[in-house]
């Protein structure tokens, strides 16, 4: 058992608590949160560890959904639009997928870890991460990708990602857990989806796929019209979309962790069906800006849960969640910025974790004590502002505890 004790918690719960002066006492699973006071009463005979004034300890963030595989890029891919960012990675992706080796890969966590990340939702398109992540102490929703549309190579590829996947299953443990990623409604073929879907449900793997991320994709998918028409014909020799978007959202019933990325161009009727199904949504603002789509709705989400995600160096500066969170607090001016830190700090924490179908995210009682450390560099007048100024001013965390070790 071990009790460390900060100037506040955040708790990231449903009422936004914050406790001023207080301590959490953990093993592997978060035993007590409560005022230092209290605790050092309880427990008069176990040391706590106090962190200095200005000290915040709140649940280790969950950053839902990051590419790995490319994070050999920086300036190379082309920004500004989805279809020219889109032809950038077809004729970049062999060079940036051979520079991000498990040596790159590994400093990038490393580095996520400093700058507050506990979890990731990796997708993973060729298991060229798999050795990074499972060395990695980050907690791994590893998401096995399925992907293509051409029927003469539906065999090859299922059984490429049937490959894939009961290799990761091998790395199955507390920190790593496998699961399936369908790239996206334009680039899967429905038996692909559907299949995939079957040994989801049949062996309760979390589920994610990117949806209707660009005009480009909700004009193809709807019209068989726009960019994609050319680079259909010219890469597939396909005339037509494989799906429309309902049909597609169609297939996932009965998944019990399941979330859609992006979804900045689904109509009300999608996002109606999006909450059926019990998923929640990805939210990838930074992407989102460089690949000049729209910037998601949140009004039109309603009360689906939507979780931070930085996509890739594919298409974001920065693997840092913090970072991620001031463009997402900077992104939606129209929100009110003090409740709207709150909303984004349970974003980060417990909606990841509901997303991938984790135990975790909240300083409560029972939950993985998964937990980070860090310093204002001033005091807090107001309780208020708190969630405001960790998201304005953390760089990087002083400590991180994952599963109750610190790492
Ligand atoms: O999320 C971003 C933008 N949207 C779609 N896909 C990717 C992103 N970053 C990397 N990708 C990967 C995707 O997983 O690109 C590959 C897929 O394997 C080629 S298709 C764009
Ligand atoms: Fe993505």
């Amino acid at each position: 058992m071990k009790i460390i004790s900060a100037d506040w918690l955040v708790i990231c719960d449903e009422n936004n608590s914050i406790i001023q002066n207080g301590a959490v006492v953990f093993t592997d699973k978060i035993q007590e949160v409560d005022t230092l006071n209290n605790i050092e009463k309880k427990y008069p005979n176990i040391e706590i560890e106090k962190l200095a004034k200005n000290s915040v300890l709140m649940p280790g963030l969950i950053n839902s959904h990051i590419h790995l595989e490319f994070s050999g890029n920086t300036t190379t891919l082309k920004y500004g639009n989805f279809y020219s960012w889109l032809n950038s990675v077809i004729k970049h992706r062999e060079d940036l997928i051979s520079k991000a080796n498990t040596k790159l890969i590994l400093s990038k966590l490393s580095k996520m870890k400093r700058t507050g990340t506990t979890t990731i939702g990796a997708i993973s398109s060729y298991s060229f991460d798999l050795d990074a992540c499972v060395k990695s102490p980050l907690n791994k929703v590893f998401f096995c990708e399925v992907i293509g549309t051409k029927g003469d190579m539906i065999d090859t590829l299922f059984a490429d990602f049937k490959d894939r996947l009961n290799i990761a299953k091998k790395y199955k443990s507390a920190n790593f857990i496998p699961a399936i990623a369908i790239h996206s409604p334009y680039s899967v073929h429905p038996f692909l989806v559907r299949e995939t879907l079957k040994l989801a449900r049949e062996e309760n793997l979390p589920v994610t796929s990117h949806f209707l991320e660009s005009r480009e994709e909700f004009e193809w998918l709807h019209k068989d019209e726009g960019a994609f028409v050319e680079f259909f014909k010219n890469f597939l020799g396909q005339e037509q979309s494989v799906t429309k978007p309902m049909e597609f959202l169609n297939l996932f019933s009965n998944i019990k962790n399941l979330s859609f990325t992006h979804c900045v161009e689904a109509s009300s009727d999608d996002f109606e069906k999006i909450k059926s199904l019990g998923a929640s949504v990805n939210h990838c603002v930074t992407s989102n800006r460089l690949l000049n789509n729209t910037k998601l709705d949140l009004e039109k989400l309603k009360d689906i849960p939507f979780t931070i995600g930085t996509d890739g160096l594919s298409s974001n500066n920065s693997l840092s969640m913090f970072d991620e969170l001031r463009n997402v607090l900077m992104t939606h001016y129209d929100k009110n910025i003090l409740e709207f830190s709150n909303v984004l700090l349970k974003a980060a924490t417990i909606n990841g974790s509901r997303a991938l179908g984790l135990n975790k995210g909240s300083l409560a009682e029972g939950l993985d004590a998964d937990i980070i450390a860090l310093t204002l560099p001033d005091e807090i007048e107001e309780k208020e502002d708190l969630a405001m100024q960790i998201i304005l001013h953390t760089k990087f965390v002083d400590k991180t505890i994952i599963g109750g070790e610190f790492v």
